[in-house]
């Protein structure tokens, strides 16, 4: 269990929802937050205050006193620039000023869209070697101003770590959703049980200094590889494999989307011609 307490923006999301009740259920103290109200019953030894990132002396005041920041708030998927901008970009500086001021760690829920014009594997080789595949090295190539936004994001981590000692943990989030629905999703699924184990890992690890970790289940069709998971002792248990048989015809027609990582995103207003 952390000292201290542990903040989640976007605690009112899809994925805030799920770590809130999972970390309050291995007994962590939680300080939740979001734009909206938190839609369920206040897990055991958490509180709830709604803030707006774009509000900066709102996230020192949420921060204080909290060892980690798990940082789930924003814009979650493709909209215009001028939409992203506040929630992610100035959001995001807030975010880092509070965890600096606090000496606390933030793990930052990154996107796969960092990265989604990155191909997908020309013949999906289930049985590839893992150096094979895509490391978390690899050059950002954004599919859009969200993707565009956590590689921003990342790149905060980075100079923050650099210059201030700021640890964070940048999680690459495939597809978290209780199950896969197409065929990228058997390269892209994280299991809601991943991700919470994931998530305690990184707060509960001793030293991290700036890690990137992709964040997918164990899934054999995955289009990542190397990244810096042994630093907080991580390891995926589900598979998106059990569901081939399930999803794996469900396909766009859309060349565009199925030739990159990020898929849809990636073909969104896509004019760059054949
Ligand atoms: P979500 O859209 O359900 O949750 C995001 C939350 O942020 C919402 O509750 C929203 O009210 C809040 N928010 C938006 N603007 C805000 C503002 N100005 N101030 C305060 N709060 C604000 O998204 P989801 O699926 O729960 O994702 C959580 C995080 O994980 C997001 O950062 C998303 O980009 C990231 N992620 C999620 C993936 C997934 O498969 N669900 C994949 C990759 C990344
Ligand atoms: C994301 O970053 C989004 O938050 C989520 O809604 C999905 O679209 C996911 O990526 C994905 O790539 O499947």
């Amino acid at each position: 269990i952390p000292a201290k307490p542990v903040l989640l923006t976007g605690a009112a999301g899809n994925l805030g929802r799920v770590l809130a009740a999972g970390l309050a259920e291995r007994g962590w103290t939680l300080r939740l937050t979001d734009i909206a109200p938190f839609p369920d019953p206040l897990p055991p030894r958490a509180s709830f205050r709604r803030a707006d990132l774009n509000d900066g002396v709102e996230l020192l005041r949420l921060a204080e006193g909290c060892g980690a920041i798990l940082h789930f708030g924003g814009i979650s998927v493709e909209r215009p620039f001028e939409t992203v901008m506040g929630p992610n970009l100035r959001g995001l500086y807030h975010v880092y000023e509070a965890a600096r001021r606090e000496g606390a760690r933030v793990l930052f829920a990154s996107s796969n869209h960092s990265i989604g014009f990155h191909e997908r594997p020309k013949v999906p080789d289930r049985s590839q070697a893992n150096e094979a595949k895509l490391g978390a090295d690899c050059a950002f190539r954004p599919d859009g101003y969200y993707g565009l936004s956590k590689a921003y994001g990342e790149l905060m981590g980075r100079l923050y770590w650099d210059k201030h000692g700021v640890e964070n943990v940048n999680c690459r989030i495939g597809s978290c959703f209780p199950k896969p629905v197409n065929a990228r999703m058997l390269s892209t699924w994280l299991s809601y049980n991943d991700l919470t184990r994931l998530v305690a890992a990184a707060v509960l690890a001793p030293r991290t200094g700036h890690c990137v970790i992709w964040a997918c289940s164990d899934n054999p069709a995955s289009f990542w590889g190397q990244d810096h998971r042994d630093r907080i002792g991580w390891q995926p248990e589900d598979s998106a494999e059990a569901y081939r048989a399930e999803v794996g015809h469900v396909v766009s027609g859309d060349p565009v989307e199925e030739r990159y990582q990020g898929g849809s995103y990636a073909s969104m207003a896509y004019s760059r011609g054949a």
